[in-house]
């Protein structure tokens, strides 16, 4: 029989030291989000860091524990403090994270980094060697590994490998940067799929390619376009990545109603600084100064989930927009109104559901974003069909939604303020008919509609194809 092992840089839920004891909790992002709705009970094998530098048997009975309990078997691996430090912190997180997504002047190309990449992407072609069997399919994700599938080969490894990319792909201005960018590219040509969420990111890749390496033959053809390289023919998708919008409606149906004296305008982000947070504070302080008749009449609510990434561009981006808030709230702020709530945490589940249901905007900033579910998890459970997305046109979602929602430029922070009034003073009509068909949209490309237009074109074969597992 066969079965689906996933690999991703970090579990759906790890161990987090507190005190003297481990305590398992849910992981933050949208990989993980995504997955867990794509896979849900299916007998896929999840290996993937467990957030801790050892296991000791007791911890690995509790992340699978606790994963089964989920629908998942776990495979957690522990990685050393350099491993931490030097291959997540390094190469993927200090490295191809900003520069992928713009922010050049925060890589920093170590060396050392790179050595880490190397050992951690053979580390893990080596567990999975160990777990594998005949006739398993390998579905990789993300920026972590793109060496993977050239170690697993060297393993005599022979399944079938398909990756996906989270995040988008940089064009060659600035994918050059990167001393080791040969390596890389010829890392991932050895997958037998690549999937990306837009066809910018796709022309990006086959543009670096083009450039790159030597003796490839790409035949670009709509769905699939396929390399050839040394021998061998990978192929090239592009699957935006959705919401399980079905589960968003139904949670959204019964969530307890919020206060809404005011009109809400809702932002969800994790602590990074490809969210265009701070800019996002300078358009609303910008708003109240230029439209002082909304003010008390609407509130930003803004939740902020803390990063798991340990660099110092995050402390200072903390800092930095807490001032800012503070000072919106300082000099707008009343006795009765306080212009941004700031919630500096992850949101738990159901108030996430209450939010995105009674908000009247739902405000999505990013800088550069591969996708960002956050703007369609709002679509899937504003069941009223009265609430406005406004979205950075830099983010994957835009190249599919911009029909249906307010489109802003963060770097525009006018434009940006204005687009903010746009949404909230528009006619109960006319904000109906976008999120209709903004709803329509993400109802039919939902996460199943994701996964399973990937595993056809990687393996010939479906989610449901895959067993259930049992409790
Ligand atoms: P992320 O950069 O993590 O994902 P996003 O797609 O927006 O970005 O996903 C974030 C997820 O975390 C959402 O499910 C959201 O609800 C949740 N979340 C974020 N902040 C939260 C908070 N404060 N409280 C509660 N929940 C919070 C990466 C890429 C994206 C891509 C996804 C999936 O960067 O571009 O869309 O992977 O491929």
């Amino acid at each position: 029989m066969e079965r689906l092992i996933v690999v991703s840089a970090i579990l759906p839920i790890h161990l987090q030291k507190e005190g003297k004891e481990y305590t398992v909790k849910v992981s933050p992002g949208g990989l993980v989000t995504a997955l867990k709705q794509a896979l849900k009970k299916r007998q896929a094998i999840w290996i993937g860091w467990a957030g801790v530098n050892r296991l000791n048997k007791q911890m690995k009975e509790l992340i699978v524990k606790e994963g089964t309990k989920e629908g998942f078997i776990l495979y957690p691996v522990p990685f050393t403090d350099e491993e931490r430090k030097n291959f997540f912190d390094g190469f993927s997180n200090g490295i191809i994270w900003p520069l992928f997504h713009t922010f050049q002047a925060y890589a920093r190309f170590e060396p050392s980094y790179w050595n880490a990449y190397k050992s951690v992407n053979k580390k893990f072609a080596q567990i999975i060697k160990r777990v594998i069997h005949k006739d398993d399919l390998i579905w990789v994700h993300d920026y972590h590994f793109f060496l993977l599938p050239e170690y697993l080969k060297k393993a005599g490894v022979k399944n079938k490998t398909a990756f996906f990319l989270h995040i988008p792909f940089p064009s060659p201005e600035l994918f050059f940067k990167i001393p080791w960018r040969i390596d890389l590219l010829k890392g991932l040509l050895q997958y037998d799929l690549i999937g990306f969420h837009t066809y910018i990111d796709r022309k990006n890749f086959l543009d670096c390619i083009n450039e790159l390496i030597e003796n490839v033959n790409i035949q670009i053809k709509e769905p699939v376009t396929r390399i050839s390289y040394n021998g061998k023919t990978v192929k090239i998708g592009v699957f935006p990545i959705s919401v399980d919008f079905d589960y968003y409606e139904e949670k959204a149906k019964s969530a307890k109603p919020l206060d809404r004296r005011r009109k809400i305008i809702l932002g969800i982000d994790r602590l990074d600084y490809t969210k265009g947070l701070i800019h996002k504070i300078k358009a609303y302080r910008l708003f109240l100064q230029k439209y002082p008749e909304l003010h008390c009449k609407v509130k930003l609510v803004q939740a902020v989930a803390p990063n798991i990434k340990k660099l110092p561009e995050y402390d200072q981006l903390k800092v930095e927009f807490e001032h800012l808030v503070s000072d919106v709230n300082g000099k707008f702020g009343t006795d009765r109104w306080t212009p941004i709530q700031y919630i500096s945490r992850r949101v738990d589940f159901e108030k996430l559901i209450r939010y995105y249901r009674y908000s009247d905007v739902c405000w999505v900033n990013s800088i550069k974003d591969g996708m960002n579910l956050v703007g369609k998890e709002y679509a899937a459970a504003n069941i009223d069909e009265n609430g406005v997305l406004l979205l950075s046109e830099f983010t994957g979602a835009a190249t599919e939604l911009h029909n249906n929602c307010i489109l802003v430029n963060p770097y525009d922070i006018e434009g940006t303020a204005d687009a903010l009034y746009r949404a909230l003073t528009m006619s109960l009509e006319e904000k109906s008919q976008m999120m209709k068909r903004l709803r329509k949209h993400i109802r039919r490309f939902n996460i199943g509609w994701w996964s399973n237009a990937f595993l056809e074109t990687a393996f010939g074969k479906k989610i449901e194809d895959f067993p259930i597992l049992e409790d």
